[in-house]
C-alpha cells in the first residue's frame, strides 16, 4: 500500500514535465507513440513481492551517502548518491553498478522512485545480491544541473554525461572505496533518458561495462548498428545484457527495436516487458530483478523466484 501511495507522488512532477513537453514541444507525442505489442514483448519475470521496498528491523542496513567530487569536464563540483552495502570493508573490493535518471530527474532520483538502499539490503540479506555498490550520478552534464526550466532542452547534456562518467565519475569512486575495476565487476543500468545513456555507453564501452541494464529506454539511444558495429565482438564482451520497458510505455518501440535486432544477431539478452507504464513501478520492479542477476558468477544456480508471469 504504502509503495503504491508514494510511487505515484513520485511520479506526479514527471509525468507533469513529460506531458507539459507533449504539447509544447512536439504536439502530436514528445516521442511517446502507440504501443504495438508482438508475441516476444511479454513478461520474463513476476511482479515483485508486495514488501520488496520495505524497511525491515531485523535487517542489516547498509548505507547511503551523498558525495561530491570535481568534474574535469564539466568543470563544476557535481553530487552523487553512493549505497555501500550492509558490513562495507577496506578488506573486500566490491562491484559497482551505475545507475542512471531520467530526464526530469537528478542524483536523487532513484532514491525517490525506489528506495535502492532498501531493495538491495533486503535481496543482500535473503542472499538473493551479491554485496555491491550503486552510484546514482548526476546524468545532466552541464554547470546547472539542476532539472528546470526545459528539461529536454538538456538532452545534449545527457550525451556529454559520457565523458564526465568515464573520466570524473568511475576514478572517483574507485579512488574513494575499496573497489574491483575488473570491466567484470562494472555494471551500467538506467531508467528512460539513462536508459539510452545506458545503451549508448555501456554498448559502446565494452571494455569497461560487462553488465549493460537499460528500463524503459528513451529516443536518445542511438541505433543498433551504431552500437553494435561487431557482433562477435558483443558475444564475447557482454555478460548480460538485460532490457525491459513497460507494455503500456509509448517509449517501447525503441526497445522493441533493438530487441529484434539482437534476436537477428543471435545475441543473449534479456528482454522483459511488465505490465506498467513509463513509471515507477517498471523502474524499482526492474532494478530489483536485474539486481539479482548482477555480479552472479556464471555458475551459480538461477534465483528461487524468477519465472514466467501472466499480466
Ligand atoms: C523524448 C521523450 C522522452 C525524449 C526523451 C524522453 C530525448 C525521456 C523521458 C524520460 O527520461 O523519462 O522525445 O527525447
Amino acid at each position: 500500500m504504502q509503495r503504491s501511495h508514494q510511487s505515484t507522488w513520485a511520479s506526479i512532477p514527471l509525468l507533469l514535465a513529460l506531458s507539459l513537453f507533449a504539447s509544447a514541444q512536439e504536439p502530436q507525442t514528445g516521442g511517446f507513440g502507440p504501443v504495438n505489442l508482438g508475441p516476444d514483448d511479454k513478461a520474463a519475470y513476476a511482479v515483485p513481492p508486495e514488501d520488496f521496498l520495505a524497511e525491515r528491523d531485523d535487517t542489516p542496513h547498509g548505507k547511503l551517502e551523498m558525495i561530491e567530487y570535481d568534474s574535469q569536464s564539466v568543470g563544476t563540483t557535481r553530487k552523487m548518491l553512493v549505497y555501500t552495502p550492509p558490513g562495507y570493508s577496506t578488506e573486500q573490493q566490491y562491484p559497482v553498478l551505475y545507475l542512471l535518471h531520467g530526464i526530469g530527474g537528478d542524483e536523487t532520483e532513484w532514491r525517490r522512485f525506489a528506495r535502492p538502499n532498501l531493495l538491495l539490503d533486503n535481496l543482500i540479506a535473503a542472499g538473493k545480491a551479491v554485496p555491491m555498490i550503486v552510484v546514482m550520478p548526476n546524468g545532466r552534464a552541464q554547470k546547472n544541473d539542476r532539472a528546470e526550466g526545459n528539461i529536454f532542452s538538456h538532452a545534449p547534456a545527457f550525451a556529454k554525461f559520457e565523458q564526465d562518467l568515464l573520466s570524473d565519475v568511475i576514478p572517483t569512486i574507485e579512488s574513494r572505496y575499496s573497489i574491483a575495476t575488473d570491466r567484470e565487476q562494472r555494471a551500467i543500468a538506467g531508467l528512460s533518458m539513462g536508459g539510452g545513456q545506458t545503451f549508448n555507453f555501456g554498448l559502446l564501452h565494452l571494455d569497461k561495462f560487462a553488465w549493460v541494464a537499460p528500463f524503459s529506454a528513451a529516443p536518445n539511444t542511438k541505433k543498433p548498428e551504431e552500437l553494435i558495429p561487431d557482433v562477435d565482438d558483443a558475444k564475447a564482451k557482454l555478460r548480460l545484457l538485460w532490457i525491459s520497458c513497460g507494455n503500456k510505455d509509448g517509449l517501447i518501440r525503441i526497445s522493441q527495436n533493438m530487441h529484434q535486432f539482437l534476436k537477428k544477431n543471435d545475441i543473449p539478452h534479456v528482454w522483459h516487458v511488465d505490465g506498467n507504464g513509463h513509471d515507477p513501478q517498471h523502474w524499482s520492479s526492474s532494478l530489483y530483478w536485474f539486481a539479482q542477476e548482477v555480479f552472479q558468477p556464471a555458475d551459480a544456480p538461477e534465483g528461487d523466484s524468477k519465472g514466467e508471469s501472466a499480466e
